[in-house]
């Protein structure tokens, strides 16, 4: 006989207990955990002990939660500067994965994760899944890259442990995405919302619909609103928000339930706090800011306050679903400059390092984002020298080629350059404002 423990609206299934635990069980559960991350890090990273002896203090001056406060942030180029394996805390031994962030060569940053690690990042998929209603009995496509990309995996492990069906098929290949959602009866999607979109758009041109499709879980880059209205209205499915990041541990970090109404954190593994981006200074729950995260579990890279830089603030207020661990509103924007196409992350100083490898052109550019027929389009106006400009059609198409080839390089994926006459793009006194996103919804 089927047992129904995670077919429930509400999503429950045995891993989600500590979704609902009392709020000082809870408490208790993260002081404990942090800890002896805290202790952990100490032991074994050198970056994290450097930083605390800088301010005077050790593991054993973490007596509440709110001590928290009171240890070094850590950042991207952290990870950069130690690249490839200088914060892990286990050794190679005990590594059995690691991932990388993508789009860009130079130096990723890399992620370890142990056994335990692994399991615990199912889990919280396992939790992710469940929250949005998925459960066994659905058969689930996961269109997340597989790869270096955490979200093809961690998807994956999260479907597989939870105890659905998964067809591991990755991004890309539209038409067949579309063959195998009907042919296999697929239930539950999982993608990023931009090329659900796009799968969206071409299933209208071809005029098939989803089949027996009755969700998604959508992440790794912002969407909003206005755009889940649309993919709910346009195909008639449920459209989830899950979010999560490498540093992390991947997606999972948080999910929404039916309510659709924030991203419940789970935060008997991870502990968040919000922060105000430029003075670094904790605000109250409710308050906007900066997303800082610390993992209360990971034992092959803990990461002590890291600063995601995504916008967001904390609900502490109780959901209508019964979970009781806090809730972040849906992220709409990051407090850099870093911007995210076709689920790669990219910094425009990344495309400038790029174009400037490339002779003929002046450090005057703009990146023009635009979505056509649902595929994001990345545009680079570069402006070029007043020498090559007044030279042949076919020295502009060299140099065009070039630029081209020169931005692949470094961010992965290619971009439409156009050469823009000198003195065209728009100087700033302050800021120079590189990025203009056109995307709409
Ligand atoms: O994008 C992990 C992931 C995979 C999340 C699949 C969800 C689903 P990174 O490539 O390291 O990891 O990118 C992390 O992407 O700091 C946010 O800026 C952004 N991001 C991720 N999920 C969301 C979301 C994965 N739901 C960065 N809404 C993060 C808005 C998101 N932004």
């Amino acid at each position: 006989m089927k047992s129904n423990w995670n077919d429930a609206p509400g999503g429950f299934h045995p891993a989600s207990a500590h979704d609902f635990l009392p709020k000082d069980q809870l408490r208790q559960i993260q002081l404990q955990r942090l800890q002896a991350v805290v202790k952990r890090a100490y032991a074994r990273q050198q970056l994290f002990r450097e930083r605390m002896g800088e301010r005077g203090i050790g593991p054993e001056d973490l007596k509440t939660l709110a001590d928290v406060s009171r240890l070094p942030f850590m950042v991207k180029s952290d990870l950069r500067d130690t690249y490839p394996f200088g914060l892990f805390c286990s050794p190679m031994e005990e590594v059995v994965r690691l991932h990388a962030s993508s789009g860009t060569t130079g130096k990723p940053i890399v992620v370890a994760y142990t056994q335990a690690d692994v399991e615990v990042w199912s889990q919280v998929m396992v939790r992710s899944f469940a929250a949005a209603g998925v459960h066994r009995r659905d058969v689930i496509q996961n269109a997340y890259g597989y790869g270096l990309f955490t979200g093809g995996l961690g998807a994956h492990y999260g479907a597989e442990a939870l105890g659905a069906t998964v067809i591991p098929i990755s991004g890309g290949n539209t038409e067949r995405q579309m063959m195998v959602m009907q042919d296999f009866g697929v239930t539950v999607i999982c993608s990023t919302p931009s090329y659900f979109l796009h799968l969206a758009e071409r299933a209208k041109e071809l005029k098939i619909d989803f089949g027996k499709l009755r969700c998604g879980v959508f992440g790794a880059e912002p969407w909003s609103d206005a755009m889940r209205e649309r993919i709910q209205a346009e195909t008639g499915i449920k459209a989830y928000d899950i979010y999560g990041l490498s540093e992390i541990i991947g997606p999972g970090v948080g999910a929404e339930c039916f309510r659709q109404d924030g991203l419940h954190i789970f935060e008997d593994h991870f502990l968040p706090e919000i922060i105000d981006p430029e003075t670094g200074m904790v605000l109250p729950d409710g308050a906007e800011g900066e997303l800082v995260l610390t993992t209360l579990s990971k034992q092959a890279m803990p990461m002590i306050r890291y600063r995601t830089r995504d916008i967001t603030a904390l609900n502490p207020e109780p959901c209508a679903c019964g979970r009781t661990i806090r809730r972040i509103r849906r992220i709409g924007r990051r407090s850099d400059d870093m911007f995210i196409i076709r689920g790669v992350n990219v910094f425009p100083s990344q495309v400038e390092t790029g174009l400037l490898k490339v002779e003929g052109t002046l450090p005057h550019y703009q990146i023009v984002l635009t979505r056509e027929k649902g595929l994001d389009e990345m545009e680079v106006q570069v402006e070029v020298t007043p020498e090559v400009f007044s030279d042949k059609v076919r020295a502009l198409e060299d140099l065009h080629q070039r630029l081209e080839t020169a931005i692949e390089h470094v961010i992965g994926i290619r971009a439409k350059v156009t050469l823009v006459e000198p003195q065209t793009i728009a100087r700033s006194e302050g800021k120079a404002k590189r990025v203009i996103d056109r995307r709409k919804l």
